[in-house]
């Protein structure tokens, strides 16, 4: 699966709050492959390497659980990403279709 997805870092590796400054939305192209989720700058392109920067800002999502950001009322089709490392993002969906198909691709993994 893959689309367009705004990410805001929550919740750092030890748990604890993700510092001011880099709380900021950004926009990426998702795409869901294996057990990673890769946040990539450019739109996907099926035999392209992967850069260095894709893959820092790749989320292993084994053991991840993904909700609806109920909580989160400033933006629409917000999901909830709890990693196995106990990081946290929301990720903006551009529907809550496309919302409620990435909650279900994530936590199907
Ligand atoms: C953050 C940025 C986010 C904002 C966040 C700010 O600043 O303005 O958009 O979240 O507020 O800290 P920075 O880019 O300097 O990290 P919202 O869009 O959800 O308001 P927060 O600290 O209350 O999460």
């Amino acid at each position: 699966k893959h689309g367009v997805l705004t990410r805001k870092s929550h919740a750092e590796m030890d748990g604890k709050r993700t510092p001011r400054g880099r709380r900021g939305w950004k926009k990426f192209y998702a795409v869901l492959k294996g057990m990673i989720l890769y946040l990539q700058k450019d739109e996907y392109k099926p035999d392209s390497d992967i850069s260095e920067v894709d893959l820092k800002n790749a989320v292993r999502i084994h053991h991840a659980l993904a909700t609806p950001a109920n909580d989160y009322s400033k933006r629409p089709n917000v999901l909830k990403l709890k990693t196995s490392d106990w990081r946290v993002f929301l990720l903006q969906a551009p529907s809550e279709e496309e919302m409620m198909s990435w909650i279900f691709r994530i936590n199907l993994v």
